[in-house]
């Protein structure tokens, strides 16, 4: 069979090479002499791109390809990382691309690491949209993602002392060669000032007159997909200022004040939003959300009218995702365009306008719910202000005749919550204006209808709908584990890398021994290269045939990376107590960002960095145990941790992860989840089997009745003595000799309010993991396990996601012509 990336038709090396070394003299000005890794890497990103471009313009320019519905996907996050091997291996490049390099003397391996890391995302949300721009293309969907162009990406993190810094993350430093600018498509993009009423014809006309406008400018990237049948586009917006210098103060030698304003404009691209956060620099967060939809919507809506006429049939050749409520303003936008713009009747324009969009909600946290104070918008965007109050009225009123709607149900599904301050709540904003809501895994979505969309869901019954997520097997398979592709295709063929079901033809081989050999071996390869990373910017030592736990993700409290470090305490404080028993040699791996001011998250990732120092120096643990807490987790980092782990940690309050989409990489990449009944876990138990997987601790439903309840942590703590050890040891200042009260305050807030129910799970999970163990000493059982997970999560593809937004809320048909 034919290796992952082995060329369709056969690639011509030698021309392959002949256009790098072009690239690299007329577009880098380098000769390969004196040419870096980055020069290299520019150049076969250029020449790579030129392939993609061919396929482009066939996609876009011709007027008879044109599609009948386009799907435009806003995000203000696309956590794309790296992308040459994404086009390399859609091209079916990556092999032609190696050698055409290695005949120059240069390292494909080598030169794929120059490209900085694009990280214009916070975590599941942004990495999400990425996928989906994947699989658009790869299936066929024509469409654009919409996203701001951020100078500064996610922060970089490194470690001082344990404790997590922040530096900015620079990506475009050395510029960006997959983007082609664009500085003649640029949208006006207005801010503040008044509304005028304009009486025209005995009817009155609103006029929104901004009193400033900032200009957004657009620059494309495009997006292969599969086999490079099919080419969209990611374009993302920049600002820039109108007026870029005020030469009269700078000719009174003002230089600071000439440039005040353009910096004070530009700042709504310059720095990816945290999101993870509570709300924080509010003002520029709410510019940046206008600014890009107000764009996407001007850019969409020229290009529906050139090419069919006129805004009423917009929903027929138009479907536009809101991807959360980061871009749900584009709902009340789009309304003004409609209305004093074009002259549309409020009725006739709000048909149009739910009738294209849609939106999808990522998370019930109420914190992560955004809302905006009324007096806020009132400034920024006082034309909006009005038609959202004239939108909540009718809605109200729709309601009201609808059902007997008491006061809370108004309250409830009013876009005005008047409980805190008034404020616009823009979930209830996105649903009505959407002809479809969907969650992200069944749980969440069911979820979803009890409680955050309880009464619009009552009121509009049709509207919510499951899409749970997906990955993209390209990436996360294919170029992430190519030596665990190749064995798959070796054994089942390579139809799998079309049709990720195709890998259900595995299960029957689970228990054949040559091919857990063959799969335990490159495991082991990638575990290999993992503890290298960990070697090189730890100086941590592991084994590579110790088990790779890994727990990898934002670090938030719901997502308990505190189980982890309490379960972590439990072992070592064991293997003191008993030195000379035959511990199973084990590796607790952790990655992941917290939020700047998010200080419980900060602290927990100085004490998985103190545990780490205490156990991985104590003799008596003769290093059977490790933990390593890798700094700056991004998709790169992702890609060599996913390929080595052996357990994967899914250990959420329940009820509390969306759905989670490292989930699925993981178990693709044939680790074990440890997980809680919570988002995308439900469903992937219920597809690999309840025996190959371990699942514990509370359900959704059992937190709820807990917390109503009342959990009572010290009584927890009281009835398990594991836990009673382990937390008085990180209280009394083990893990912090030099400032022992350092977790004093922490463990007491756990005993007092412990919102996420570590306590309530602890046992449950200590004793999942001592499972883990027995399992882990039967490698033929191991190794069958991991299999099935490989065979049976096909479905986790995100073409499948796509194939089913496309189909229920979009209703485009997908077509790779
Ligand atoms: O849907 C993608 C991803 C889910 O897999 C995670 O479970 C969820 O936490 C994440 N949500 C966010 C924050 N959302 N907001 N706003 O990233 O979405």
């Amino acid at each position: 069979a034919a290796p992952a990336g082995a060329p369709e038709g056969g690639v011509d090396v030698a021309k392959l090479r002949k256009e790098i070394l072009a690239e690299l003299t007329y577009s880098v000005g380098r000769s390969p002499e004196t040419a870096s890794p980055r020069d290299w890497f520019v150049a076969t990103a250029y020449a790579v791109r030129d392939r993609i471009v061919d396929r482009w313009v066939v996609d876009h320019a011709s007027k008879d390809k044109r599609p009948e519905k386009r799907v435009y996907y806003l995000s203000l996050e696309f956590l794309i990382g790296r992308l040459l091997f994404d086009a390399l291996n859609n091209l079916n490049l990556t092999e032609a691309a190696r050698e055409a390099l290695a005949g120059l003397g240069v390292d494909l391996d080598v030169i794929r690491t120059a490209e900085p890391d694009a990280a214009l995302g916070n975590g599941g949300l942004g990495r999400l949209a990425a996928c989906f721009m994947d699989s658009m293309a790869s299936i066929g969907v024509p469409a654009f993602g919409y996203g701001i162009r951020y100078d500064h990406g996610l922060f970089r993190q490194g470690m001082r002392d344990g404790w997590q810094q922040e530096y900015p993350e620079d990506w475009l430093s050395f510029g960006n060669p997959w983007e082609f600018a664009h500085p003649e498509i640029d949208y006006p993009i207005g801010f503040g000032g008044y509304v005028e009423q304009v009486y025209e014809q005995g009817a009155v006309r609103h006029v929104w007159r901004p009193g400033e406008v900032v200009e957004a400018v657009a620059f494309d990237i495009p997006v292969v997909g599969w086999r490079g049948r099919h080419v969209n586009t990611l374009r993302l917006w920049s600002a820039r200022a109108a007026d870029p210098l005020k030469l009269d103060a700078f000719n009174r030698g003002d230089y600071i004040g000439a440039l005040a304003d353009r910096v004070r404009v530009e700042s709504i691209s310059k720095v990816l939003y945290p999101s993870d956060e509570t709300p924080n620099g509010q003002e520029l967060r709410l510019r940046q959300e206008f600014f890009f939809a107000s764009a996407s919507l001007q850019d969409l809506i020229r290009r529906h009218l050139e090419e069919h006429g006129d805004l009423r049939s917009l929903p027929d050749h138009v479907a536009i995702q809101l991807n959360d409520t980061h871009p749900a303003i584009a709902v009340p936008e789009l309304m003004r365009i409609l209305l004093d713009l074009h002259g549309f009747e409020w009725a006739d324009a709000w048909k149009i306008t739910v009738a294209t969009f849609s939106y999808t909600n990522h998370t019930l946290l109420p914190e992560a719910l955004e809302s905006w104070p009324v007096p806020l918008i009132d400034r920024l965007l006082p034309r909006h202000m009005q038609i959202i109050y004239l939108i909540n009225a009718l809605e109200l009123e729709a309601a009201k005749k609808k059902r007997a709607a008491d006061d809370a149900m108004l309250a409830s599904i009013s876009l005005i919550d008047e409980n805190s301050g008034r404020r616009v709540r823009m979930g209830q904003l996105a649903f009505v204006g959407s002809h479809k809501i969907n969650g992200v895994s069944a749980l969440h979505t069911e979820l979803m209808k009890q409680t955050v969309f309880r009464d619009l869901h009552a009121l509009h019954p049709t509207r919510i709908v499951n899409k749970t997520n997906g990955i993209t097997f390209r990436r996360w398979l294919s170029q992430a584990n190519p030596g665990l592709t190749s064995i798959l295709i070796d054994a089942i063929g390579p139809g799998l890398l079309d049709d990720p079901n195709e890998l259900m033809k595995l299960l029957p081989m689970a228990g054949d021994s040559a091919l857990q050999e063959k799969i335990s071996e490159s495991k082991r390869a990638n575990k290999v290269a993992l503890a290298k990373i960990i070697s090189d910017r730890l100086d941590v030592h592991v084994d590579p045939d110790a088990l790779f736990d890994v727990q990898i993700k934002r670090i938030h409290e719901y997502k308990r990376q505190l189980l982890n470090i309490l379960e972590t305490v439990a072992i070592y404080n064991a293997m003191r107590a008993q030195p000379m028993r035959a511990w199973m040699p084990r590796v607790k791996i952790f990655a992941g960002k917290a939020a700047a001011s998010y200080h419980q998250a900060k602290l927990t990732i100085k004490l998985a960095n103190d545990v780490a120092r205490v156990v991985n120096q104590d003799p008596t643990v003769r290093g059977l145990l490790k933990v390593a807490f890798l700094p700056n987790y991004n998709v790169s980092l992702a890609e060599a941790i996913i390929p080595a782990a052996d357990l994967s940690e899914q250990i959420s309050t329940a009820g509390m992860e969306a759905s989670g989409t490292g989930n699925m990489k993981l178990a693709l990449n044939g680790a074990l989840t440890i997980g809680t009944l919570d988002g995308a876990n439900v469903e992937i138990k219920e597809r690999v089997g309840d025996d190959n997987i371990f699942i514990f601790g509370l359900t959704a439903q059992e937190v709820e009745a807990r917390k109503r309840r009342g959990h009572d942590a010290r009584a927890a703590v009281e009835n398990s003595a594991v836990l009673r050890e382990v937390l008085d040891a990180i209280r009394n200042g083990v893990f912090s000799p030099g400032d022992p009260a350092r977790y004093r305050g922490f463990i007491d807030g756990l005993l007092d309010h412990d919102t996420f129910l570590v306590t309530a799970d602890f046992d449950a999970y200590f004793a999942a993991q001592r499972k883990v163990y027995k399992l882990w000493r039967d490698r033929d059982a191991w190794m069958r396990s991991s299999i099935a997970n490989t065979a049976q999560v096909g479905w986790f593809s995100s073409d499948r996601t796509i194939g089913e937004y496309a189909e229920d809320i979009w209703n485009v048909r997908p077509s790779l012509g």
